[in-house]
């Protein structure tokens, strides 16, 4: 069921029934209103047409810290124990081996809102100190994702199609590879996932951080 797009990233379609995607955009519609408001990160004195709200940990361009200095100053909401649980059946079902299942304990979720004409350039993720993989989850509209090279953002690179309910697990030599979402494709949301329009992405990840 999961097909290797790159050494250490594996998709599974479908992974996430109708029924769990409604449920997680419920919850999304409660994370974005607050301690911390879903907010479009400022990066290089520009603000991201993505909008993000964090769990766990806050992000901003280019450090997690507990409380929102750049938004609110308020703390973060914790992160949930059904997400852990949710990042490990994610590395079991890529073939992750038990002891890396049972050792994953992604403490920071990055939940990022697309609409139509919103674009993530192509970059890496390296504001975590461990290297543990990334898990995706994306809901709502399809997107064109562009997985590169470890090198720089430019070819070699393949674009897949990311549809509602998709997963994607970003390990080994893929964990840093350059990536971004090139295309938002309109009016593909399946009836019954719980958007209408726009596309969430949920990361999970380990920060490697203690407080
Ligand atoms: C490959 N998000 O939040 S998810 C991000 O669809 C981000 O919102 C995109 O890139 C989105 O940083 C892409 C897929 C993804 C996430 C993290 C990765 C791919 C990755 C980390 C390393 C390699
Ligand atoms: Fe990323």
């Amino acid at each position: 069921r999961p097909v290797t797009l790159a050494p250490g990233a594996h998709l599974v379609r479908g992974w996430l029934d109708l029924r769990q995607q409604e449920w997680i955009v419920r919850r999304f519609r409660e994370w974005t209103a607050g301690p911390v408001p879903i907010r479009a990160a400022t990066v290089r004195g520009h603000p991201m047409s993505v909008r993000t709200v964090c769990l766990g940990w806050h992000w901003q361009p280019y450090r997690y810290t507990r409380v929102a200095t750049d938004v609110n100053g308020a703390r973060v909401l914790p992160f949930p124990d059904w997400l852990v649980r949710a990042g490990r059946r994610a590395l079991a079902d890529t073939g992750h081996d038990a002891g890396e299942v049972a050792r994953y304990t992604p403490d920071t979720a990055l939940v990022n809102f697309y609409d139509a004409a919103a674009r993530m350039g192509m970059h890496q993720d390296k504001d975590e100190v461990s290297r543990a993989p990334v898990v995706s989850l994306s809901i709502g509209d399809s997107c064109t994702f562009r997985l590169g090279n470890t090198e720089n953002r430019n070819r070699p690179y393949t674009d897949v199609t990311l549809e509602s309910g998709d997963l994607v697990v970003f390990g080994g030599p893929s964990r840093l590879a350059f990536h971004g979402v090139t295309a938002v494709h309109a009016g593909t949301a399946p009836p019954g996932c719980g958007l209408d329009a726009g596309r969430i992405n949920l990361t999970l990840r380990e920060t490697g951080l203690t407080d």
